[in-house]
């Protein structure tokens, strides 16, 4: 086929001379014509060709079904048949980590692999296995739906970490789910950067007259301070539909969907409240106050209470607290943006329930798909763009970890002839982050805890005192003369993928991510039975006073390091994507970006490590097992030393010479050797059961 002619190398191993320049330039002729995949050994080097490929069809699929990655060309669909193989030949967990700056095409590239591996089943219970398919891809919808946004970087940018599991039986065909979600960034929901709109769900209701917006008097005309200055489009309201019948698709009741949608609404409702003063200092709330209550299931006055004050248990007595109009401001958007960080993280288990693997089955094995925020910057940076690049900097080390380090490590251990390949390990970064005592997150914990309120920039000051001699730390303070940070409240953090200026202010706040009692009440007393569900912790004792719990960036440290521990314990494929230009389109190559991005992925050492390395390694003990059949020196017995004797013989006899022998195993070079080696034992196998029939008959 014309399509499927080779352009550049599709796998980089193959380039003639290893340069930065050639592996750009290689990367950009395939871009050019629509090879947007190219291979670094096991490794899929990702472009986003910003248009529709026809690359992705069924006749595509089956294309790759049960083929080498090497006998056709390069696909994420490759990868995604690779790792249902590990998984069903040697019944292994294995996962797909997928990295790349935001807009580089994680997050389709996860999809493409949940329909590649919900279509390859074996098809016996055909029913059941559709239905678990249909609802692992509809489950995405609804994900984005309430966690993805326009960004300046990405017009569908996750705003949220997605890790799913796939559960397999025995037969390989997937049985359920389950997806763990990661700090959402819920400040969006209170502002936005200019350019940016709001989660897709609240366009997507206002976009077309349906019973809600009926209902709570919302028009798909007016304005909403939560909207921004963007405006909903047709498209939103033909994604709200996909939305509720994804909905529908898993389960959800009818008067479920109905509370999901009403939260919706009294957020948008809560972000046009107003308040006003009276002449002696009581506050009362204005704007749409009854629909805004309609929506949220609360009362009047409980609304109006909760706005204009708070209940403090001072010494075993509650004393009620009146707050400034700023408090009631900063109340209102409190929770707007909790109401809505709950409810996504409670669609999210909803969603657990309905893909859960059912109780009494047996699962044998998975298959984890890592699709998170892409590694970001902003004109202004905050709390949630240093976690989302903090979670950035824990996947490129595992990624230099699991492909560079142990690789060389491994080689070293083995005695095997190698020139080590240098890199540059960002270990550094992470501590400078979560180190314990003395890393960023540690201090901002400590200022967090401190009883007397610490403000941001007393806490940029302790930082600066403390991360002062860091390489990768800069704050005005330390280098006076950089104009690009403003005095007392820009630090700037040198990461991996660039460097990212931090503006301190509500690095506090959101770091305790404390909410009043007073709107867990609130909340909890909803009629709206989901949302009272959601806020259980609404319901104790006024006086009981709960421990604090830790902080958001400590929650996220220690999920971080869960992730990467339950990652480290499953054979890792990857997927590295690569944005082609900032402006979101096809027609264009910014040889600038991309090469950043080449060097900050390390992909050219990653060939080089690939280069100089192994395909495969082997015990010798199993390797003998497993092809000595092969050859008249070693079959059916070697009389020899050693295993690693008998292997040497063996592949003399077989004239395999681009191996090397280590101490304890045995390196091959390329691939196609593995293959050919596989390919003789499967020939041999049906003789050799013929023969041993022959010699238990005794014929
Ligand atoms: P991201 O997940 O890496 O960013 P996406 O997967 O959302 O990036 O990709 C961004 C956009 O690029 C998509 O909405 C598509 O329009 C386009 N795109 C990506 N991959 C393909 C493809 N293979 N074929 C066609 N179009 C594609 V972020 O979520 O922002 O880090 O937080
Ligand atoms: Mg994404």
């Amino acid at each position: 086929m014309a399509t499927q002619a080779e352009v550049g190398v599709s796998d980089f191993v193959l380039l003639d001379n290893l340069t930065t320049d050639n592996f750009i330039e290689n990367l950009h002729l395939r871009f050019q014509h629509n090879k947007i995949y190219t291979y670094i050994g096991e490794v899929l080097v990702s472009v986003n060709p910003y248009k529709t490929l026809d690359i992705y069809g069924q006749q595509h699929m089956a294309q790759y079904r049960g083929r080498e990655m090497f006998e056709v060309p390069p696909h994420v669909y490759a990868v995604a048949d690779a790792c249902q193989r590990v998984l069903r030949q040697q019944g292994r967990d294995t996962c797909v980590l997928i990295s790349g700056e935001s807009g580089s095409g994680k997050t389709e590239a996860s999809k493409f692999i949940m329909k590649y591996i919900a279509a390859n089943t074996m098809q016996l219970h055909r029913e059941y296995i559709d239905r678990v398919k249909n609802v692992l891809i509809q489950s995405n919808s609804i994900l984005e739906t309430f966690g993805n946004a326009k960004t300046n970087r990405n017009d569908n940018s996750s705003r949220f970490g997605k890790y799913m599991d796939i559960h397999f039986d025995y037969k390989g065909d997937p049985m359920g789910g389950h997806i763990s979600n990661y700090l959402l960034e819920k400040s969006r929901v209170v502002s936005l950067q200019p350019g940016e709109r709001n989660f897709h769900s609240f366009y997507q209701l206002l976009s077309t007259n349906n019973a809600h917006t009926k209902k709570f008097g919302l028009s798909s005309s007016a304005s909403y301070k939560i909207l921004g200055n963007e405006r909903t489009t047709a498209q939103d309201s033909k994604l709200y539909s996909l939305t509720n019948s994804a909905f529908s698709a898993l389960g959800f009741s009818s008067s479920v969907v109905d509370d999901i949608w009403s939260i919706v609404a009294g957020v948008i409702l809560l972000g046009e409240l107003t308040f006003a003063e009276s002449a002696d200092g009581h506050l009362s709330v204005g704007g749409p106050v009854k629909a805004c209550v309609g929506a949220l299931g609360v009362s009047q006055e409980a609304l109006q209470a909760a706005m204009a004050g708070r209940i403090l248990s001072a010494g075993g007595d509650l004393v009620s607290k009146e707050h400034s109009l700023s408090d009631a401001h900063y109340t209102r958007l409190a929770l707007a943006k909790a109401a809505y960080d709950r409810l996504f993280t409670w669609i999210v288990q909803q969603i657990n329930k309905a893909i859960e693997s059912p109780q009494n089955s047996y699962r044998s094995s998975l298959i984890g798909v890592l699709d998170i925020y892409g590694f970001e910057i902003f004109d202004t940076n905050s709390f949630e763009q240093f976690c989302i690049n903090y979670c950035n900097e824990k996947l490129q080390q595992l990624f230099i970890e699991l492909v560079l380090k142990q690789e060389q490590e491994e080689y070293a251990r083995e005695g095997i002839q190698w020139t080590p390949v240098q890199y540059f390990n960002n270990r550094v970064i992470c501590e400078l982050v979560d180190a314990p005592h003395q890393g960023i997150i540690a201090i901002m914990d400590e200022a967090c805890l401190n009883p007397t309120k610490i403000s941001d920039t007393q806490l940029l000051e302790a930082m600066d005192k403390r991360l002062s001699a860091h390489k990768h730390y800069t704050s005005r303070q330390l280098s006076p003369t950089d104009k690009k940070l403003k005095h007392g409240v820009d630090f700037r953090v040198t990461h991996y993928a660039g460097d990212v200026t931090y503006a301190i202010t509500g690095f506090m706040d959101k770091n305790k991510d404390s909410l009043w009692q007073d709107l867990k009440r609130l909340l909890h007393a909803s009629r709206n039975a989901s949302l009272a569900a959601m806020w259980p912790e609404g319901g104790a004792h006024i006086q009981k006073t709960s421990k604090r719990p830790p902080s958001a960036a400590t929650l996220f440290r220690n999920s971080m390091s869960a992730l990467v521990a339950g990652l480290t314990s499953k054979e890792p494929f990857y997927v590295r994507c690569v944005k082609p230009n900032p402006m979101q389109t096809s027609a264009h190559w910014d040889d600038q970006l991309v090469r950043h991005q080449v060097a900050y992925l390390g992909l050219v050492e990653n060939v080089r490590v690939r280069r100089a390395g192994f395909a495969s390694r082997q015990r010798y003990d199993r390797f003998l097992k497993r092809y000595k059949m092969l050859s008249q020196y070693t079959w059916p017995n070697f009389r020899g030393a050693s295993d690693k004797d008998a292997v040497m013989v063996l592949l003399r006899d077989l004239q395999l010479t681009d191996v090397q022998f280590g101490h304890t195993k045995l390196f091959i070079r390329s691939a196609r050797t593995v293959h050919s080696l596989e390919a003789s034992r499967a020939e041999l196998i049906p003789s050799i059961v013929t023969l041993l029939q022959k010699l238990w008959r005794g014929t």
